[in-house]
């Protein structure tokens, strides 16, 4: 694969949602996410998607601060690295933290390559999964029926598990309600998204009733230390999301047990190839493993898709279809959740999915090109 890159531009996007997604670090009725595209001088494309959320309330970065990371600093390194992935990462790897801006750049070097070689995303990272199985993450509602309603439609279209965002004042009870409704053999966890504190582990325990497959990041975004000391006053399993933002934050993770179960998303952790080491150091220590998701478009879906096609992957993705999120996905046909509760891997050479490129030009709030 010699080819040079003739064209890399960078995009910044917004998906208006079809509905709030409330959580316990606000209320969001759009997702402006980071597009990064590239053409090489045969023409061929590749597309990658650096999903971080608007504000900084879910971790430091923000979709400007990754805009201006992936144009000013990660798309510079990786074109003068590449083009292969494994060169690319390796350039990437002198950015500290960044993670969203250098997932972002990494996987459209990625899907270029899966276009150039004639293979799938999935063939690219070794995957064997057709399909994966997948489960729900729902929102705050205003009332516990709400919630109730929305978690039993799920499972009757065939969800394979539910997992419900909590706060402080959203929990006990709405996870009572729910596991009431669906009863005891279904799986449910439920997502803080860093709202409580070392003071509430009495709370917290009060949940260990209820069979959670885990709790995820209960506390504080930085508090390993905090979370290790939760972990040994209740007997459900941490999961880790937001403080996991690295192969060796993993590792210290398990070290210290504190966390049973891991949230890996490709995006959070710097991308695909810090990814296939966390599965695989996950699968050594048969630590449960399941992809996480970013409410990417399509695009940033495949990497995932492709991902957790790996046998290291034993539970469900949070992976809610375009349908449910968007009113319009910036990849057609875009995939669905099939009456199994499981999404189709992709098998197509390159990035998996026919990118919309006028749902892209419409949506487009900037956009840069590389000199
Ligand atoms: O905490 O897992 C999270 C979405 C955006 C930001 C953070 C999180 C989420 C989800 C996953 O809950 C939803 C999805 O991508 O389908
Ligand atoms: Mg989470």
């Amino acid at each position: 694969m010699t080819a040079t890159i003739r064209k890399a531009e960078v995009l910044e996007v917004r998906l208006p949602l079809l509905k709030p997604f409330v959580t316990g670090f606000g209320v969001t009725d759009s997702r402006r996410t980071v597009l990064v595209h590239l053409v090489d001088e045969e023409g061929d494309e590749g597309w990658g998607e650096a999903a971080a959320l608007d504000h900084p309330y879910y971790l430091p970065d923000t979709t400007s601060s990754t805009y201006a990371v992936v144009q000013e600093y990660a798309l510079p390194l990786a074109l003068a690295a590449g083009p292969h992935p494994s060169d690319v990462a390796t350039a990437l790897q002198r950015i500290r933290g960044n993670t969203f801006a250098r997932a972002g750049v990494e996987q459209a070097f990625w899907s270029l390559a899966a276009v150039k070689t004639g293979r799938s995303m999935r063939e690219l990272v070794g995957g064997t999964a057709d399909a994966v199985a997948v489960g729900e993450s729902l929102g705050i509602t205003e009332t516990v029926e709400e919630t109730v309603e929305e978690a039993t439609t799920r499972l009757a279209e065939g969800y394979q598990r539910i997992k419900l965002k909590i706060q402080p004042g959203w929990d006990v009870d709405v996870v009572a309600a729910v596991r009431a409704a669906i009863g005891d053999s279904v799986m449910l966890q439920v997502d803080a998204n860093a709202a409580y504190t070392p003071a509430d582990i009495e709370q917290l325990a009060r949940l260990d009733e209820f069979g959670l497959a885990c709790i995820e990041q209960p506390l504080g975004w930085d508090q390993l230390l905090e979370h290790a000391e939760l972990q040994r006053r209740i007997t459900t399993p941490v999961c880790l999301d937001e403080s996991l933002r690295s192969y060796d934050d993993v590792r210290r993770a398990l070290d210290i047990d504190a966390c049973r179960n891991v949230n890996l998303k490709p995006a959070r952790v710097g991308g695909i190839t810090e990814s296939m080491r966390i599965a695989e150091l996950c699968s050594e220590r048969g630590v449960p493993l399941w992809c996480g998701g970013m409410m990417e478009s399509g695009i940033g879906r495949a990497a995932n898709l492709a991902l957790c096609s790996l046998p290291a992957f034993t539970h469900p993705a949070d992976m809610s279809p375009a349908s449910v999120l968007f009113e319009r996905d910036l990849v057609a046909p875009t995939y669905e959740v099939g009456a199994d509760g499981t999404i189709a891997v992709p098998k197509q050479p390159g990035l998996g999915f026919d990118v919309c490129l006028d749902r892209i030009s419409e949506q487009t709030l900037r956009r840069y090109e590389s000199a």
